[in-house]
Order: structure tokens, then C-alpha cells, then sequence
């Protein structure tokens, strides 16, 4: 069976709207087919300044999420990144084949630097993308299943991948993207020309999946639209209404021309109403899960325990033919 691998960092408290439809309704399907590998990369969470306390609870609090949304441990490797030492070690072989300039073209390091200077921003900021390629390269997988945002480090990782093969000796799989087109961007609400994202200036456009109903609900009503009336798909002209259809058509399975013809001749309220419905109903039950996960902890930890096995297995083979083809002398 082929591989698939993705990660979700535990930066907030929940998972959002945009990582759910973008990144792990796909990693979830994706376990019928493939031999998963699901982890959460709490050392790409100490790029910016943090809380240890808030990180580490954060850690597991990312694991019980993605075990309420239907990643199975039976089935998936599910890791947390620094028990596997080996992402380190590989990201250092990696940094010492990619080009200063390839680094600085990361278009995600440039924004987040832009907003608070390159002096505050620290050097693992810039290599993040770096330690994602080590993320991906150890476990040789074939796909990896995200949104729109990381298109750009999927490329930087395939040419590493590529780049380390033809230098040294073929060692790593050159991975696909498995980016889903319909949601493969989801928009903040308030703004729907910027994806949705936690780090926003405002919270006000976006849907955390352990929000409370109310205030999904809320949010929802609020959202922009524009001063037309009319209810279809438009990305360009009709961003906010657009945005709205996408998410009723990720849920529902209904197509935009059906979506269309439902809402003629009504107004955005009915629009926003129904897909406040569609959001509550799916998060209303979804925190209760969580909170049982939560409350295991002696099992939450047996499922990372065993994560932690499988996947340093597969990392330290991979890192084992690294070293030897770059020269070392075998750890
Ligand atoms: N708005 C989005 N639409 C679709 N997919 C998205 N993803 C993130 N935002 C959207 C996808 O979710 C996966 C996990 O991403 P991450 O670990 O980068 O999560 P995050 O840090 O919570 O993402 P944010 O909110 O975008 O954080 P900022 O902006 O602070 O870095 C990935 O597959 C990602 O593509």
C-alpha cells in the first residue's frame, strides 16, 4: 500500500474550520486506501513565542481532535513529532543542501515575518519549511494530504527530495500533494479574500471546531457577503457568498448548481442560517468526544506511546541511509 503522512500543529486550543475541510476530513478518507501517518509538529509550534504549559496540553488536546474526527489508531500512525529525534537530525542534512535564497523565496516566512520584522522573527521561523521536507522525507510516503497554504513547502520538499537523490543516491520518494480543490482553501469570514486562519487580527471570522454552538452560530450570521442579492458561486466577484456555499457543499454533498437552484429567488439570511445549522449540528456532539478523549488520559498516552514506536522505526531506517550516503560514520 502506498503512504500518505500530514501534520497539524497545536498552536490553539481547537482546530478550525479551514483544518478541517482542508487538511483532515482527507486524512481520515484517506485511511481506506493508504497506510497513514498523522502527527502533530509541536517543534514547528516554538517558531514563534510561546507558552510551554499551553503547548504541551495543546499537544495532546491536537491528538484527542483528530481521534473525535475519525482518525483511527488502528489504522494510523499517529506521532508527536519531537519524541522522534530523528526530524532534527534530518533537518540538518537537509539545511546543508538548500540554498539561501530557495529558503528566503517561502512566501509563508515572508508574511508572518512582515507583519513582525525580520528582527523579531527567529531562524527557525525561516528553516520551518526545512523541517517540514524532514517531516515528510523520513517516511517515504507517496501523498501528502493539505490545504492550499503548504503547496509551496510541498514544492520546496519534492526538490530537496529530488536534489538529495540525484547528489547522493535515490533515498528519498518524491512526494504529490493531495490537495482537494473544492476546499482546499476555506476563507475567515469577516475577510474573505484571506484564508482563515487562528493567527488573524480578529477571531471574528473564524469557526473553531470547540467553539461554543452559540458563537459558531453567530459568527456565521455575521460573516460578509456583499450588496447584491443574488445567491451563487463566484469567487472573484462574490467572495463571502462563495465561501458560504463551499462550506454548505463540503458538508452536505450537494453541488454549487444544486446549491444555486436551492437558493433562488431567497436571501443571504436563509443562506447563513442553514449553514450556521450544518456547523452546529456537526460541532455540538464533536466536543463531547473530545472531552472523552481528554478524560483517558492513560489511554490518550498508550496511543501516542504506540505511535512514538512505529513511526521511529521507519525514521531511523530512513536516517540511517542518509547518514551513509552523506559520509558519516554510522551513529
Ligand atoms: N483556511 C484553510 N483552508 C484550508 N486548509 C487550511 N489549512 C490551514 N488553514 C486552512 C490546512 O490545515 C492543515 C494544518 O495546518 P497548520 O498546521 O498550519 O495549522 P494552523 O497553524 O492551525 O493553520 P493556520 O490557522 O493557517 O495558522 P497560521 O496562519 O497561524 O499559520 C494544513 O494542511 C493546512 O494546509
Amino acid at each position: 500500500r502506498q503512504r500518505a503522512l500530514s501534520g497539524i500543529q497545536p498552536t490553539s486550543d481547537s482546530f478550525h474550520l479551514g483544518n478541517y475541510l482542508g487538511a483532515v476530513r482527507q486524512w481520515v478518507a484517506l485511511q481506506d486506501e493508504f497506510e497513514t501517518f498523522y502527527f502533530i509538529p509541536n517543534m514547528h509550534g516554538i517558531t514563534t513565542p510561546h507558552d510551554p504549559k499551553a503547548l504541551r496540553e495543546r499537544t495532546v488536546f491536537a491528538v484527542a481532535q483528530l481521534l473525535a474526527l475519525g482518525v483511527d489508531p488502528e489504522r494510523s500512525t499517529i506521532f508527536v513529532q519531537s519524541q522522534i529525534p530523528e526530524h532534527a537530525e534530518l533537518t540538518w542534512v537537509l539545511s546543508c543542501i538548500t540554498g539561501f535564497g530557495e529558503a528566503s523565496r517561502m512566501t509563508q516566512f515572508k508574511d508572518k515575518s512582515a507583519k513582525n520584522g525580520t528582527d523579531s522573527s527567529s531562524v527557525g521561523l525561516f528553516t520551518y519549511p526545512i523541517l517540514m521536507a524532514a517531516d515528510i522525507l523520513l517516511y517515504r510516503p507517496q501523498v501528502v494530504p493539505v490545504g492550499e497554504d503548504q503547496r509551496q513547502h510541498l514544492e520546496l520538499t519534492r526538490n530537496l527530495a529530488q536534489r538529495f537523490n540525484t547528489r547522493f543516491k535515490k533515498t528519498f520518494v518524491v512526494p504529490e500533494p493531495y490537495i482537494v480543490s473544492g476546499t482546499a482553501k476555506i476563507y475567515d469570514l469577516q475577510n474573505p479574500t484571506a484564508k482563515m486562519s487562528k493567527s488573524a487580527e480578529s477571531d471574528a471570522g473564524l469557526i473553531s471546531l470547540l467553539d461554543d454552538p452559540k458563537v459558531i452560530a453567530k459568527r456565521v450570521k455575521s460573516a460578509v457577503t456583499d450588496t447584491e442579492r443574488e445567491i451563487r458561486f463566484d469567487r472573484e466577484n462574490k467572495p463571502g457568498v462563495s465561501n458560504l456555499l463551499t462550506i454548505e457543499s463540503a458538508f452536505t454533498g450537494a453541488t454549487m448548481e444544486q446549491l444555486e437552484t436551492k437558493y433562488e429567488g431567497k436571501g443571504y439570511g436563509e443562506l447563513k442560517t442553514d449553514v450556521a445549522d450544518i456547523l452546529v449540528d456537526f460541532t455540538t456532539p464533536l466536543r463531547g468526544r473530545v472531552d472523552e478523549y481528554l478524560e483517558d488520559r492513560t489511554e490518550l498516552g498508550r496511543i501516542i506511546a504506540q505511535g512514538r514506536e512505529h513511526a521511529r522505526e521507519i525514521a531511523s531506517r530512513t536516517l540511517a541511509d542518509v547518514y551513509d550516503r552523506v559520509g558519516f560514520l554510522a551513529p
